[in-house]
């Protein structure tokens, strides 16, 4: 069945017509990554400490979401949604503000990580399973005020690493062996799945910063200076990628939301895990 499941979103994102830039068949996303963690993975619990009480596991979600109809979950399953090469590369000659096809993937590329998310619960449903997204979930939302910063109920880079699919970097985000320019989608459900293994030594293993006190490359690549040694101011972050940026760009490129991303792209760990001064992983 895990097979059949990594099939069947691989086949989505490199097939589904929404998966396609306006007028376009060039395509969001490359073929995906994708991971399997226990529900009932210590490491959900942990995330309240690690992240904040109001982090819900799997089966908090389920039971506020749904008090009427609950289920227990048994397997959390998330994808990792490579951003192509030619939109990595129109960012990565970007300064100030992301290129267009950053914008569009940040805009329509995220509507259709939400069709695949709605996809693989009819899936998991027409086979006799019940299934979830925890980012449509009532239980859902963000938090703007915590003492980790903006954070939200469920965190679908917490999610995947517990998948075994990446660790933590300098600028908060997921660094996987495809890289770190990516977006990520997350489904629970009922039917048991084998864990995927988690080969790494530590939670921000992969940043090269953290495992060997070099790079900083993301530092300079962030316009407003939310980037530091001592980590990703959050705040100066949201005003910019949410206010500033698309004041700017959102109408000329017809997208409400544009992310940023200059900080995913001409950075080491931009399309792998990036491999220092010793191979690694070893
Ligand atoms: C709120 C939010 C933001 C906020 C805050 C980001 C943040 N760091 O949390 C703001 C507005 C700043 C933001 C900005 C962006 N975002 Co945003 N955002 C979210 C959202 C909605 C929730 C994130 C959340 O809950 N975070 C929880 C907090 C606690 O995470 P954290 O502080 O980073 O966690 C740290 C600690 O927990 C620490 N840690 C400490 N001890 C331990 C111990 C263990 C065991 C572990 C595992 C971790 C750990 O590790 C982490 C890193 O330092 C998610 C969608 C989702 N539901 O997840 C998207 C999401 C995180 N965003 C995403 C993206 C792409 C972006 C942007 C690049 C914009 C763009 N699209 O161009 C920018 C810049 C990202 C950046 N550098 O972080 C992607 C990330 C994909 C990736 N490549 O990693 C997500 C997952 C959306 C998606 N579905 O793809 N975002």
């Amino acid at each position: 069945m895990e097979q059949a499941l990594c099939e069947e979103v691989c086949r989505f994102v490199s097939e589904d017509q929404a998966g396609q830039f306006p007028g376009s068949k060039a395509r969001y996303f490359d073929t995906p990554l994708i991971g399997f963690a226990s529900a009932t993975d210590a490491l959900f619990t942990e995330y309240k400490s690690v992240i904040g009480e109001f982090h819900l596991t799997p089966r908090e979600l389920i039971s506020i979401s749904s008090p009427e109809d609950s289920w227990q979950p048994a397997t959390v399953i998330s994808w990792v949604l490579p951003i192509t090469s030619t939109t990595r590369a129109s960012n990565r000659s970007e300064t100030v503000y992301p290129s267009r096809q950053w914008a569009e993937t940040r805009n329509f590329g995220e509507q259709f990580n939400t069709a695949l998310r709605r996809h693989m619960i009819s899936w998991l449903t027409a086979k006799g399973y019940r299934a979830a997204a925890p980012q449509l979930m009532p239980a859902w939302r963000e938090i703007g005020e915590s003492p980790v910063g903006i954070a939200s109920t469920w965190s679908e880079r917490h999610a995947a690493y517990a998948c075994g699919l990446g660790t933590f970097s300098l600028n908060d985000a997921l660094i996987t062996p495809k890289g770190i320019a990516h977006r990520l989608g997350c489904v629970i459900t009922d039917l048991a799945l084998e864990p995927s293994a988690r080969p790494y030594p530590g939670h921000r293993a992969n940043c090269l910063y953290y495992r060997e006190g070099t790079c900083g490359a993301c530092i300079g690549r962030c316009p407003v200076g939310a980037l530091s040694r001592e980590g990703h101011n959050k705040s100066a972050c949201r005003s910019y990628v949410y206010g500033a940026v698309p004041e700017a760009v959102g109408v000329r490129y017809g997208v409400t939301a544009t992310g940023c991303g200059l900080c995913q792209t001409k950075v080491p760990c931009e399309e792998k895990i990036p491999a220092g001064k010793s191979p690694y992983p070893a």
